[in-house]
């Protein structure tokens, strides 16, 4: 298995790609000119894409023999604006967020004076240009599609814009796409060749195999039990199936006393198993969707989560979202210190997944539909978890939830969960394939309703996240029901 299948996908004209690199440039170009003696005030995304952003550019800066001063950010809200205003910086320098806060930026930096610099790829707002501040951004160049750069893409870009050098920091670009489902059975756009930079610096290597999470750390049996993006039918759910489902095509789940994973099965063995799946996904509409590329980053070892990029950005997901944003950067850029501390984070971040989805299922036994906690409307599911659930978690858990059977395809579902300072955070994800999910932009759907409570929202076509002060949960969560039922009943008339 080696050769990787081409997908068909909507790319930007060259005309549009010259036009955002040559952006990419007239920002690298601006960015010399900074006096050395600056420090570059620096703040990044929390997320994966945010943390590989800071990955790249931490290393870029100190290559450059740069002073940074680095926050990472959940949002980047006013009150974050009127703070880093208040420093004495004079440089500063955001990535994977900034453009959804570009008047922010402006009222309160740029309008004192400050330079800013701003390297996102999330949807433009009404104000986008302005003297003084330097924008890169796809969407400028008339890229519209959410797949084809991400946030650490767009700062590699710069960042081999300042210096060809470091090209060799391509594959953590790639695992800042991967985290933010920029990934589909291969790479379209900027981030196939950032893939390609990736695969010429050694970094990276991409085979065929079956794509299954968890491949470098869990079980196979497991594996295959929580193959939950590629369901296996009567197999992934049940883990005696699992087992009984190896056996039967004459593979052993067990070596010794321990359990085998995927990495330990023979070439002859991988085989029988690729089209073992297949074939009991037969009734799917593309079976064998569940192959496909796998990439592997070659100078992480065997069996570790980082080896599997998917399984480094979930692992970046887990520093961001539990207040290990360092330790996440410290392991993108090698430091082993770091790497400990990120393992360590990713075992955390599992049992907070597991405790939160715990509090779901006992508040939806609980309480019953239509509580205050959890309101189950037709085609609607709203989750108040209050204090139950870390603000970061949220997202998560709102992902989750989508992605089970028990929600059919075209649920929305909305998680809200109280943050710090009297806020709450609100995630949206909407259940179902990817078919369905183009029909919705959920991110102009919750800034609607946000914008109607005094909130504010932001984020992807697929995923979408706002923040409202927390009085204002009710009438949120009213307005929210009655603009989502309108938006089906629309759905069903157009369809
Ligand atoms: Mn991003």
């Amino acid at each position: 298995m080696e050769a990787v299948s081409e997908k068909k996908v909507q790319t930007a004209s060259p005309e549009m790609a010259e036009k955002f690199k040559q952006t990419v440039h007239d920002a690298a170009r601006r960015f010399r000119q900074i006096p050395e003696s600056e420090t570059i005030r620096y703040v990044s995304h929390l997320d994966a894409d945010g943390l590989s952003s800071a990955a790249i550019i931490v290393r870029t800066l100190i290559r450059e023999n740069r002073k940074y001063c680095l926050s990472i950010v959940p949002q980047l809200t006013e009150e974050v604006a009127v703070q880093l205003a208040a420093e004495s910086y004079t440089c500063y320098l955001f990535t994977d967020l900034g453009t959804g806060q570009f008047g922010l930026l402006k009222k309160h930096l740029s309008a004192r004076g400050k330079s800013v610099f701003i390297l996102d790829h999330h949807h433009i707002q009404d104000e986008f240009e302005a003297e003084g501040m330097v924008h890169v951004n796809p969407h400028l160049a008339g890229i519209e599609s959410s797949r084809e750069i991400s946030g650490a893409g767009v700062s590699y870009l710069f960042s081999k814009a300042l210096d060809g050098k470091n090209s060799d920091l391509a594959h953590i670009a790639l695992v800042g796409a991967i985290g933010d489902m920029q990934e589909d059975r291969g790479f379209s756009g900027f981030n196939r060749e950032i893939l390609e930079d990736a695969k010429a610096s050694g970094m990276i290597k991409v085979i065929t195999g079956l794509r299954l999470f968890g491949v470098q750390t869990k079980p196979l049996h497991k594996v295959l039990e929580y193959s939950s993006e590629y369901p296996i039918p009567g197999v992934t759910g049940s883990e005696s199936a699992a087992i009984q489902f190896l056996l039967q095509l004459g593979i052993l789940p067990k070596a010794g006393n321990g359990w085998r994973k995927l990495t330990d099965l023979t070439d002859e063995e991988l085989v029988k198993l690729a089209t073992g799946v297949v074939m009991q996904r037969i009734e799917n509409k593309e079976p064998d969707e569940i192959i496909g590329p796998v990439y592997i980053l070659k100078h992480e070892a065997e069996g570790s989560p980082l080896r599997d990029a998917k399984e480094f950005a979930t692992l970046l997901n887990a520093c961001g979202r539990l207040d290990k944003a360092s330790a996440g950067i410290g392991a993108c850029l090698g430091d082993g210190k770091c790497r400990e501390e990120a393992l360590r984070t990713l075992d955390d971040y599992k049992h907070h997944i597991s405790n939160s989805l715990t509090w779901y299922e006992n508040a939806l036994k609980q309480k019953g539909a239509g509580s205050g906690a959890i309101i189950l409307d037709n085609g609607v599911t709203i989750i108040n978890a209050e204090e139950n659930v870390l603000p970061t978690m949220i997202g998560t858990l709102a992902s989750i939830l989508s992605k089970s059977r028990n929600f059919s395809p075209g649920t929305f579902v909305l998680s809200l969960a109280r943050a710090e300072d009297n806020f709450t955070k609100i995630s949206m994800r909407l259940a179902g394939e990817k078919s369905v999910k183009g029909r919705f932009n959920l991110t102009e759907m919750l800034t609607a309703i946000a914008e109607r409570v005094g909130g504010q929202a932001g984020g992807h076509h697929e995923a979408a996240g706002a923040l409202i002060k927390t009085e204002k949960e009710e009438e949120f969560i009213a307005i929210a029901r009655e603009y989502l039922a309108q938006r089906r009943i629309e759905e069903r008339v157009a369809s």
